[in-house]
């Protein structure tokens, strides 16, 4: 029988081993990664981000790598049922199909990401394959699928018993209309998920680490606006868009009405604000203020918030609406959640 999990590790090694020619390129060719490190942190967004902050900094505290960090945190909420806005029990798009976004990024500036993809759970290890395997950034769809079937992932149905009913609640008057921070309301575990058919809409994890080697990465994972057309691509699985990670600067990823983030190219923005000097939360808020600037109208009614770390591991965050969220672990502390500034 073929063994995911054996295979998954025997491919990281000998990834691990084509890649290190690729890496010691990129060390000549990157000064940064020898910059002083900065304090190991691990943020990402929304409360769900608590437990998934924890899961990675089991990795950091170890002295592992930041990409590696990030990707064992958001398959926390990937494989939980009871979040309905990213991986397993994800809500569907309009033809009751849940279709996964996700994105990855490491220190030497590689990237890897599949968008559209059906069936499988951690859609974030599949980018990280595509990132470590292939000479491609984004595989979709049914080339994504074949890639993960392929590579040993297993073909799983992801869409739970309460996510189709949610579905079908919505088909009765399939209204598409974007509801602000829902993620946090999809996610009460006191007062598990009773909304009406139409509230339904976005969801993301975004987390961003920099781990005890002073190197930064950052992963983006997400089921992406519930009941979208089927096709619709989302800002998460976009490098520059949903994320972006530049180890001499910063990282960023961002949540909520992608196309807003994919207009504007935020994350990248974010970055290279950061750049020329400003904080990351001074740059989460001018990435923002771009969206609102240029569709005042649009802007009133959605939520679209960004969340960066520099390479100092000062982080912060800017989002159009009140209610964004995000959580923070550090070596002082493993499940801040704090609540990020805003527009309105
Ligand atoms: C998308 N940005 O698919 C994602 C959804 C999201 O908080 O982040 N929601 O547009």
């Amino acid at each position: 029988m073929f063994n995911r999990r054996k295979f998954i590790k025997i491919s990281a090694i000998s990834t691990g081993i084509l890649a290190l020619g690729e890496k010691s390129i990129a060390q000549n060719t990157i000064p940064s990664t020898k910059q002083t490190a900065g304090k190991p942190i691990v943020i990402s967004t929304w409360d769900f981000g608590i437990a998934a902050n924890k899961e990675a900094w089991k990795v950091i505290e170890k002295g592992g790598r930041a990409v590696d960090a990030v990707e064992q945190g958001v398959h926390v909420p990937e494989a939980d049922p009871k979040n309905q806005s990213v991986g397993y029990g994800g809500l569907p798009d309009r033809d009751g199909k849940v279709t996964l976004d996700a994105c990855i990024m490491d220190e030497f500036g590689s990237c890897g990401s599949v968008a559209g993809l059906e069936h499988i759970m951690h859609p974030i290890s599949v980018a990280r394959l595509v990132m470590d395997k292939t000479p491609h950034v984004m595989l979709v769809g049914d080339g994504a699928l074949q890639f993960a079937l392929e590579n040993g992932f297993k073909k799983e149905n992801l869409l739970t018993p309460e996510s189709e009913k949610a579905w079908k609640e919505w088909l009765v008057t399939a209204k598409y209309e974007p509801t602000i921070n829902i993620e946090n309301k999809l996610y009460d575990k006191a007062a598990p998920t009773k909304l009406p058919g139409n509230q339904y809409n976005h969801d993301t994890i975004g987390m961003l680490a920099l781990d005890q080697h002073g190197n930064l990465s950052g992963a983006c994972t997400t089921s992406g606006m519930a009941f979208k057309l089927h096709g619709r691509v989302g800002d998460s699985p976009i490098i520059g868009a949903g994320l972006y990670v530049d180890n001499e600067i910063g990282g960023a990823t961002s949540t909520g009405v992608g196309e807003e983030v994919i207009r504007n190219v935020g994350s990248f923005l974010v970055v290279e604000l950061m750049r020329q000097g400003y904080s990351p939360e001074e740059a989460c808020k001018e990435a923002v203020m771009r969206i609102i600037k240029k569709k005042p109208e649009i802007a009133k009614n959605i939520q679209v918030g960004f969340l960066a770390l520099n390479k100092k591991g000062e982080y912060g965050a800017y989002a159009i609406q009140k209610g964004f969220s995000y959580a923070v672990c550090s070596d002082k502390k493993q499940d801040d959640l704090i609540s990020g500034k805003s527009y309105y």
